[in-house]
């Protein structure tokens, strides 16, 4: 459906005017940086252009008092000094005689992509605005920001367009407290905002950026502060921040339209917030914030000061709007205890507001779970993923840092990544491997398959060479049949298509006799034709048990499998009722080719069977998958369910 950029070149016009260390990092080369990298890289162009228009009296009124829109107003003809002499009464603010124009171009920046996105004119976009806005208030400028853009947007989309249910996610480095003061008692308007907080040492030095301020009335719950106390936060503390905290929370939420506060200097380099991320994570936040709202992610730019980082990380911001898989992390994907901490208070204290949390406090620890395994394993990079029953099928591909390259030449890994590059020049080394032009393919022709699927899959006609599918099926007597072994040909052929990075994705169908079978053959293929890493994830139950080479090469999941049961931290099923029509093909087409899945609606409480089961599982795989924890491990050993631990299978074996 398309992404929309929304910019105006005159919002390069405000600058600082006099000396002020604390301000000169808001300059216009921000923007012109940004806008450069996106061109060379052939984003802009993919985009929506619009230009921004200014916002309204009335549309700042929506956030703003009168008076203070008239004092911005009168800054259009104040002198120099003036100008610094007003400025000084706010905290970190310049005035410059564009302040006002460019302020609210800012604001009617984020309008239009509000507009352009819930008209469904595109699916979302990003608006390159400076100022910036999350600091701004009711009646007052601060830290850089004089409209408050996002907020502005929120209010607009329930006034306008009488939206009931906004999430707005600010990943600036600072915490947006002026967005949290504007909606602190709104139900309507959940307010995510991570930052750089140090126990209160670090701009703007608030009390009520920590985890404990979560709202009040009626938006209780609906404020959540997530405090970083120590600089240097990653990749994998970033990402377990959203998949522990903001998302479980997103989901139960179930917002209508999402709006970022995108500040980049919460990436590397950048000299505010002294953070490691790179700005592939970026690609990932903007990747896991499209499940929600139907895919209606609206961006606005906050800070980010470092112009590379900045420039870098907003292409794979749009690069992934546009609908461009993610590229891979760099790093292990094990957050640090700092970090677990943080996400931990938070989690607490929003415990009591949120279902969600709630299920997820019940404990089934293991003590024997603590002693460390003996191969230090962490993150688990798959690079090839099989989904199964009642389609085959398969996504992304990546080579991380630090990981062997691909078996063999040619392969779907990026090129750029291979040899890793040198921790330092992360900033250097942009990942450039192109999306593979066919997003999705449908290697076999089951009718009823077909018919479910959108217009514009592509339909595979090639099959591998009938001797090769006959070598392959030859152990297997369920791949005798014609129908298993045509199957298997088209399916092999998809795979290769896949590694060779020609396809991007897939759904393939078998016989339901075949499938095990099948599976083995594709997960050998898979790891002897270029994967390094195979995920594997079977909804339903199988004719049979895989044939796994327990080598760690392949993390096999079953959905809906008989039992929970970790054979071993690659081998693990749960009982989770699945859902399997044909239908499901249809969805798993869409959202392979970039479409957003469709809202899951008001949540609904799991089973406490199902929920007892998770946990269980959790409490047996988390010493393994550092990104399972979410607990100090103080607090586990505290845990009154950890007896249940000793049961675990293999939990205690690892001394
Ligand atoms: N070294 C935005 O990023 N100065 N505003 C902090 C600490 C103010 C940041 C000084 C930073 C304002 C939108
Ligand atoms: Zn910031």
């Amino acid at each position: 459906m398309g992404t929309a950029l929304v910019y105006h070149e005159d919002m390069t016009a405000t600058r600082l005017l006099w000396d002020d260390p604390e301000c000169e990092i808001e300059r216009p080369e921000r923007l012109t940086a940004a806008l450069d990298r996106l061109r060379q890289r052939g984003l802009e162009q993919r985009c929506l252009r619009l230009s921004a228009r200014e916002a309204s009296k009335e549309e700042l009124g929506l956030v703003h008092s009168p008076e203070y829109v008239s004092l911005v107003r009168k800054t259009q003809v104040l002198g120099e000094e003036e100008l610094q002499a007003l400025s000084g009464q706010f905290d970190a603010i310049y005035f410059h005689p564009s302040t006002f124009h460019c302020a609210r171009l800012a604001a009617g920046a984020g309008l239009q992509l509000v507009d352009a996105v819930l008209t469904g004119a595109v699916q979302n976009g990003l608006a390159l605005v400076r100022p910036p806005g999350h600091h701004s208030q009711r009646a007052a400028a601060n830290g850089f920001c004089v409209f408050n853009n996002v907020a502005i947007a929120a209010a607009y989309a329930k006034q306008k367009h009488g939206l009931h249910r906004i999430l707005i996610v600010d990943w600036d480095v600072h915490h947006g407290q002026g967005i949290q003061y504007l909606f602190e008692d709104d139900p309507s308007v959940l307010y995510f905002s991570w930052h750089r907080y140090e126990h209160g040492r670090f701009w703007p030095f608030l009390r009520e950026s920590d985890a404990d301020a979560v709202g009040r009335g009626q938006g209780l719950g609906f404020t959540v502060n997530l405090p970083w106390n120590q600089v240097g936060m990653g990749n994998a503390d970033y990402v377990a921040a959203f998949l522990h905290l903001l998302l479980p929370l997103a989901f139960e939420f179930d917002p209508e339209l999402v709006l970022v506060s995108a500040g980049f200097d919460s990436a590397i380099g950048d000299p505010e917030g002294q953070m490691q991320a790179t700005p592939e994570c970026f690609a990932h936040l903007t990747h896991l914030l499209q499940v929600l709202a139907g895919g209606r992610v609206c961006a606005m730019l906050e800070g980010g000061y470092h112009l590379e980082s900045l420039a870098e990380s907003v292409c794979m911001t749009v690069q992934t709007l546009l609908g461009d898989p993610a590229p891979p992390l760099s790093g292990l994907m094990v957050p640090c205890q700092s970090a677990l901490e943080s996400i931990q208070s938070a989690r607490a204290a929003q415990a009591p507001y949120w279902k969600s949390l709630q299920l997820q406090g019940q404990c089934g620890q293991v003590l024997g779970c603590r002693i460390p395994p003996q191969a230090p394993c962490s993150g688990y990079d798959s690079e090839l993923s099989l989904d199964v029953t009642p389609v085959p099928t398969s996504p992304s591909t990546h080579s991380p840092e630090g990981r062997p390259p691909p078996l063999l030449p040619g392969g779907p890994m990026c090129k750029a990544a291979v040899p890793a590059p040198a921790p330092s020049s992360l900033l250097d080394q942009p990942c450039l491997c192109p999306a593979p032009s066919v997003r999705t393919t449908v290697a076999l022709t089951a009718p009823d398959i077909t018919l479910v699927l959108p217009p514009d899959v592509i339909q595979q006609e090639g099959s591998a060479l009938r001797e090769e599918t006959e070598a392959w099926a030859r152990p297997h007597e369920s791949l005798a049949r014609e129908e298993a072994l045509t199957a298997l040909g088209k399916l092999l052929y998809l795979l290769d298509g896949m590694l060779d990075g020609q396809v991007n994705s897939g759904i393939a169908a078998t016989p339901a006799s075949a499938a095990a079978a099948t599976l083995d053959v594709a997960i050998q293929r898979g790891l002897s034709h270029g994967a390094q890493r195979l995920l594997c994830v079977a909804l339903g139950q199988l004719d049979r048990p895989p044939d796994l080479a327990h080598d760690g090469r392949t993390l096999w999941l079953n959905i809906g499998g008989k039992e929970a049961a970790a054979l071993s931290m690659f081998h693990v099923s749960t009982p989770l009722p699945v859902d399997s029509t044909p239908q499901l093909a249809g969805i798993l087409a869409r959202v392979l080719r970039g479409e957003a899945p469709p809202s899951l609606g008001p949540s609904s409480v799991a089973s406490p069977e199902d929920v007892q089961a998770l946990m269980y599982l959790r409490g047996q795989l988390e010493p393994q998958w550092k990104m399972l924890q979410v607990r100090l491990i103080a607090e586990a050993w505290l845990c009154p369910g950890a007896r249940l631990c000793r049961r675990g299978r293999w939990g205690g074996q690892g001394k």
